[in-house]
This record gives C-alpha cells, sequence and structure tokens, in this order.
C-alpha cells in the first residue's frame, strides 16, 4: 500500500515509517522546510530516512497538500502533524489553532478530494478530557479540554466524525494518552528528565527544574501506540479508540524512577520553578483501552518502569557515546 504521512519528522513519524515499511508499504511524508535543511528525529537514521520519499509541505498550506496528494495517492492516511506542545499553546494559540485545526480541515478536504477511497487517521489525544469526570475515561468520557492545544484537538476530532458522517469517508480518530519513547521531544517532561538524569550522573548539570510533580499521566510507549493507529485502518470500519496503557502514574514517580536507574536520589536534584506550571492543569489521566483491546486486538508491551529504564538508558548512551 502506499502511505502518507503528516508530522514524519516528529516522535510517532518515527516509529510509524518504521512500523509502515517492516509491513512492506511505500512510505510517503511530509515535512516542513527549515533553513538547516534539518529532518527531525529523522536525521538519528540516516538508513531509515534514504528508504522514505519526502516533501516539502505545510499542513496550513492547502495548496501544498494538494500537490502532494495527486502525486502520492495514498492509500492510508496518517495525519500526525501538529503543534503539540500542551505549554506552548497558551503562548501562540494562533499558531496551535491554524496547525492542528485548519491544518487538520486542509489534509481532511485534499484526502476527500484526491483519494475519497482511502482510509484516514487523526491524532487525536487525551487532552481533550482535560478536567476529567470518570477515574478512567473511555470514548464515551466527557470531554472538557483544558489548553488551547486540548479545544484544538478537540475540534479536530468533531471535524472528523462531521467527513466520516457527510461524505461516507474512512476517517477514525485515535484518541491516544500520554506516548513516549528515547525520541520524544527534549521539552516533554519524561524526556527533559529523562535526558537529565543522564547528564547529571555524567556530571554534565547540576539540578532539574520542573513544574507540577502530582500532575498524573497515563504513560505508553510510542512503539506501541504507533501499531494501535494502524490497526484503525485496518479494520473494516472506520471509528474512534482510545488508546492508552490503563495505568496511571504522577510526575514525581517518572522523576523517582529515572534518577534510581542512575543510583540517584532525586530530592538531592529537582527544583520545583513556577515557570513550569501551567494556567490550567491536566491533573489527572488514565485511559481504558478495553475498545482497542475488543475491536483490533491491540494491547500495550511497554510497561512504566521499562518505559523510564529505556528512556534513560538511551540518553546516558547517546552522551556517553
Ligand atoms: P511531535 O514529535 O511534536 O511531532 C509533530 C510533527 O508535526 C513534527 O514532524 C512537526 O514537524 C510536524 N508539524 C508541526 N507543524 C507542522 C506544519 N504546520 N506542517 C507540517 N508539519 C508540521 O509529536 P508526536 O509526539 O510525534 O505526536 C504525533 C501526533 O500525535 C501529534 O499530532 C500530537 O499532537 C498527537 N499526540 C501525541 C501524543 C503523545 O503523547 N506523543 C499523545 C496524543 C496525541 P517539525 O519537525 O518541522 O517540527
Ligand atoms: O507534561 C507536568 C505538566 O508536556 C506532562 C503531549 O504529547 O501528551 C503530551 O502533553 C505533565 C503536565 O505532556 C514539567 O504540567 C511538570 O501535567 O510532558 P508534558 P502533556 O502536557 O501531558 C498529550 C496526550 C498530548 O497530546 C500532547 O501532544 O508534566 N510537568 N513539570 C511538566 N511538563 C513539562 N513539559 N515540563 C516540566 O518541566
Amino acid at each position: 500500500m502506499v502511505v502518507l504521512i503528516s508530522g514524519i519528522t516528529g516522535q510517532d513519524g518515527y516509529y510509524l515509517s518504521k512500523l509502515m515499511l517492516k509491513e512492506g508499504h511505500q512510505v510517503h511524508g511530509i515535512v516542513r522546510r527549515n533553513s538547516q535543511k534539518t529532518y527531525g528525529v529523522l536525521d538519528f537514521d540516516e538508513e531509515l530516512k534514504s528508504k522514505l520519499n519526502l516533501y516539502y509541505g505545510d499542513v496550513t498550506d492547502k495548496s501544498s497538500l494538494d500537490s502532494i496528494f495527486r502525486q502520492v495517492k495514498p492509500n492510508l492516511v496518517f495525519h500526525l502533524a501538529a503543534q503539540s506542545f500542551v505549554q506552548e499553546s497558551w503562548s501562540n494559540p494562533e499558531v496551535t489553532y491554524d496547525v492542528n485545526i485548519k491544518g487538520t480541515l486542509n489534509m481532511l478536504n485534499s484526502f476527500r478530494e484526491y483519494t475519497p477511497e482511502g482510509k484516514f487517521y487523526f491524532a487525536c489525544s487525551s487532552e481533550v478530557f482535560g478536567k476529567v469526570a470518570d477515574e478512567i475515561q473511555n470514548e464515551e468520557s466527557r470531554m472538557w479540554p483544558r489548553s488551547p492545544y486540548g479545544i484544538s484537538k478537540l475540534a479536530a476530532y468533531w471535524t472528523g466524525i462531521n467527513y466520516r458522517e457527510s461524505y461516507n469517508l474512512f476517517v477514525c480518530n485515535g484518541i491516544l494518552f500520554n506516548h513516549e519513547s528515547p525520541n520524544r521531544g527534549v521539552e516533554f517532561v519524561t524526556r527533559k528528565i529523562s535526558l537529565a538524569a543522564a547528564k547529571i550522573k555524567l556530571g554534565l548539570q547540576k539540578e532539574l527544574k520542573l513544574g507540577n510533580l502530582d500532575a498524573k499521566r497515563d504513560w505508553g510507549f510510542s512503539g506501541d501506540y504507533v501499531r494501535a493507529m494502524y490497526l484503525m485502518l485496518l479494520h473494516k470500519e472506520p471509528d474512534d479508540y482510545v488508546v492508552a496503557t490503563g495505568e496511571t502514574h504522577s510526575v514525581r514517580e517518572f522523576v523517582e524512577a529515572a534518577f534510581e536507574a542512575v543510583g540517584l536520589d532525586y530530592r538531592d536534584y529537582v527544583i520545583v520553578d513556577p515557570k513550569f506550571l501551567r494556567p490550567a492543569e491536566v491533573q489527572y489521566l488514565r485511559g481504558d483501552y478495553s475498545k482497542a483491546k475488543r475491536k483490533l486486538g491491540w494491547e500495550p508491551k511497554v510497561k512504566f518502569k521499562e518505559l523510564v529504564k529505556m528512556m534513560v538508558e538511551a540518553d546516558l548512551e547517546r552522551l556517553s557515546g
């Protein structure tokens, strides 16, 4: 099959393109041009990059998407591109709405115009649950986003459903809970912590400044979650699915486990800095992935402690190397 991925230079784009190649598909990706001609996470893996067909485009520029859809004619579209950093969405709400809402609308319109018989995946987020009403959130749980990012994902989620219902298109929303990896961006809390633990261990950093240590998240492994995206598009009917581990842990537990992995006590190094507190916080998330398990046969493989260890060890290796 011919696969098109927006956001291919990000964390999930990396694992998804590897999976798609392994499955024997032809992989095409949309890349934002920058002055350094860098390709994000793909720059760490030249072998992978050489197997991909990359096109310059921007999801806010419909004409660039039209030209790519016309050339590629994808069977499977994974729309992952986004302004994905929640904290940033308060500083740049317009960019967040443009990229995440209008960008999704543009992708859906190009898909509808050029490859309506194909299948479309949208990267929705557990941030739509925000101020949670249920102890464990599933597809039916109340959605009450708490940031411009969460609002943008909610608008895009409903746009996807509306396109499915209005135009009979195969559009799926994956409501993915936090997922991490050694390729996670350095500003997200897990990678900020794993990198700091490794640097402190090697004497390259003295302290770690964090915000809310009591926030709880359902953290899984990106490599597991991209499999769920693929299974959604292989399923006979389009639908929306929660993808999660079913466990929740606090930022404090993450930092404790990361420092433990390098034989240190986090309390000697972590400082709470109000700069990293958010105007409105999502205090607690825990996902119920039973629908994905039942209908797609999907289950997460990597557990919390294993994920923390994987990330810290990868950072230690990179820094030592
Ligand atoms: P990420 O690492 O931040 O990657 C985002 C990607 O989007 C990058 O390739 C980025 O390109 C691209 N992008 C941003 N603006 C663009 C634009 N205007 N035009 C074209 N491409 C653009 O995010 P991720 O962790 O892989 O997440 C993938 C998707 O899942 C995102 O939509 C995110 O919101 C969503 N999501 C993530 C999680 C999670 O925990 N990771 C959970 C739920 C949902 P550059 O390299 O040029 O910046
Ligand atoms: O924050 C707290 C922070 O930025 C997690 C994105 O992939 O997942 C991600 O969004 C928690 C929050 O991720 C720091 O307040 C404490 O409660 O790693 P994060 P996020 O906001 O949960 C969802 C599902 C997505 O869809 C998003 O795209 O950690 N926290 N201290 C901190 N967070 C950061 N970044 N930095 C700190 O110093």
